[in-house]
């Protein structure tokens, strides 16, 4: 029997450590533990509702955009303005968002994800004219390696050639990220962070320059997406094909929805692109969504406040030294069940619930594989799932663009209520977002949020049951316990993030643990 640690696990966001007990060469018990205290919910406590938008984005820098948006929902629904958010405001919302999925997906399949695949230092035979990878392979002579290692070594299968042009596109996504964060900055103000996003719709007015400005680099992105990140994304699926069969999980899969077609003052009602609910992979049946199934659990989570709580009545009562407990993220559940939330629950979801055009683009893509659709359920199905979703979503943008109308609102007023309350439901680039308000005495008394790598990255809940990362890398076969390069392909998929917080020390910086960087 061999302990196998990866701590903190890297080319995510945030600190996650990963605990995987392994057995006659497979995953017998998997744990995975967020190392991280985040205290937001609690700094809202007491202040202007307003500021909601502002603050929550602070909880992360690659999703900033999307807190803002469940914020302002559940703003919209306290303040009673949900059913009148102007067209121009509800575009310009999703194109605020939808500019953060192309630069976060880009990120994570380019950034984080390819290099489990792909092998950098194929580059030092690269013969060509090609600036970018010429520059790679002067650093490789030099033997400067870094930011491609320190990595596990394992079995890097893709030929040369595939190789050095990943390489040559993991330079060029850059720009492309740099594009997507231009193209959020024209109607958000900036990236990160946005200045726009408010209860009511946005404050930045529509001209045709904005439009024009949004187009250009919006098209550029699309070809992008279509001619290098999907044929990428396919080229490492042909080599990597056993990655189809591991790294399944839960096999639950959920959705709130995200991107409004229309203004319904009930979220639950909404028109979105895509679709809310739930399906099973045994099942691959689209069943509606009900928020009043989800809970909160605490039983392996450091918290003393109480388990099993709905996110409206939730507390976050930290409890460093809590016995039991391994991790500072706490375990949702939906309907008591283990649920994964992401790009491949949002496409499976939309996909059984017959929305055409995912049916057409899974479909497409299944046979150009080759491949029955149990393949999706997997490590490698979350990036098919992911880089699908980004051409579904930039492709709807450039019709939403043009939809924009100068000159008319982008925004509508409202009272502030003294006692209220709002749920805002959302799709952030990572899986379903929530975000819960209570607001007494004009104040915020209480807010909590359920973000995706919450979900994902679960412990065990008050039955036992592991969380979707830690079922996902169970049962795993382990071919090297120094190079665990399979337990990281399957938790990268996931693209977690642990997000933006503070590290847990005394006020005398005394030390409550020790990181070994694998
Ligand atoms: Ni910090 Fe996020 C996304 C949110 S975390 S990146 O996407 O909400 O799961
Ligand atoms: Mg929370």
């Amino acid at each position: 029997m061999a302990k196998i640690v990866i701590d903190p696990v890297t080319r995510i966001e945030g600190h996650l450590k990963i605990e995987a007990v392994v057995e006659n060469g497979e995953v017998k018990e998997a744990r995975s533990s967020g190392m991280l205290f985040r205290g937001l919910e609690m700094i809202l406590r007491g202040r202007d509702p307003r500021d909601a938008p502002r603050i929550t984005q602070r909880i992360c820098g690659v999703c900033p955009t999307t807190h803002a948006m469940a914020s302002a929902l559940a703003l919209d629904d306290a303040f009673g303005v949900a059913g009148k958010i102007p067209d121009n405001g509800r575009i310009i919302r999703n194109l605020l968002q939808g500019a953060n999925y192309i630069q976060s997906h880009v990120l994570h399949f380019y950034h984080l994800a390819a290099l489990d695949y792909v092998d950098v230092t194929k580059v030092a035979t690269y013969e060509g004219q090609d600036t970018a990878l010429n520059s790679v392979k002067a650093f490789l002579e030099r033997g400067v390696l870094a930011p491609f290692v320190p990595r596990y070594e394992g079995d890097y299968r893709l030929p040369a050639k595939v190789d050095q042009a990943a390489v040559a596109h993991y330079v060029q996504a850059l720009d492309m990220r740099r594009l997507a964060h231009e193209m959020l900055a024209i109607f958000g103000g900036k990236m990160p962070h946005n200045a726009a996003i408010v209860p009511g719709g946005v404050t930045e007015n529509v001209t045709v320059d904005k439009i024009t400005g949004f187009l250009w680099r919006l098209q550029t992105l699309r070809d992008f997406i279509d001619n290098v990140y999907i044929p990428d994304v396919l080229a490492v699926a042909q080599v990597y094909d056993d990655y189809f069969e591991i790294g399944s999980g839960c096999k639950r899969y959920l959705s709130y929805g995200v991107f409004d077609l229309n203004s319904h003052p009930d979220l639950t009602l909404r028109q979105r692109l895509h679709l809310r609910g739930t399906t099973t992979a045994s099942d691959l049946t689209h069943h509606p969504l009900e928020p009043s199934k989800i809970r909160e659990d605490v039983a392996s989570s450091r918290f003393r406040s109480p388990s099993g709580l709905h996110p409206s009545q939730g507390a976050t009562e930290p409890d460093p030294h809590k016995e039991g407990a391994y991790s500072w993220v706490k375990s949702p559940r939906y309907d008591g069940q283990v649920y994964e939330v992401g790009p491949l629950a949002r496409m499976l979801v939309s996909y059984t619930a017959d929305a055409p055009k995912v049916r057409k683009i899974v479909d497409d893509t299944l046979t150009y594989l080759g491949a029955p659709a149990t393949v999706l359920f997997s490590t490698l199905g979350r990036h098919a799932a992911r880089a699908l979703e980004t051409k579904w979503v930039a492709d709807a943008m450039a019709e939403w663009v043009l939809e924009l109308k100068p000159g008319e609102p982008v925004y509508v007023d409202y009272e502030l209520p003294a006692e209220a309350e709002g749920m805002g439901l959302w799709g952030a680039p990572r899986g379903a977002l929530g975000h819960w308000i209570r607001i007494e005495d004009g104040v915020i008394a209480n807010y909590q949020c359920v973000v995706p790598t919450t979900w994902n990255c679960s412990p065990r809940d008050d039955q036992g049951q592991p969380g979707p990362v830690e079922q996902a890398l169970e049962g795993t076969k382990v071919r090297d316990v120094e190079n665990p390069f399979e337990l990281v392909r399957i938790v990268r998929s996931f693209d977690p993030c642990l997000a933006c917080a503070v590290h847990l020390v005394t006020p005398k910086g005394r030390e409550l643990g020790r990181f070994r960087v694998s």
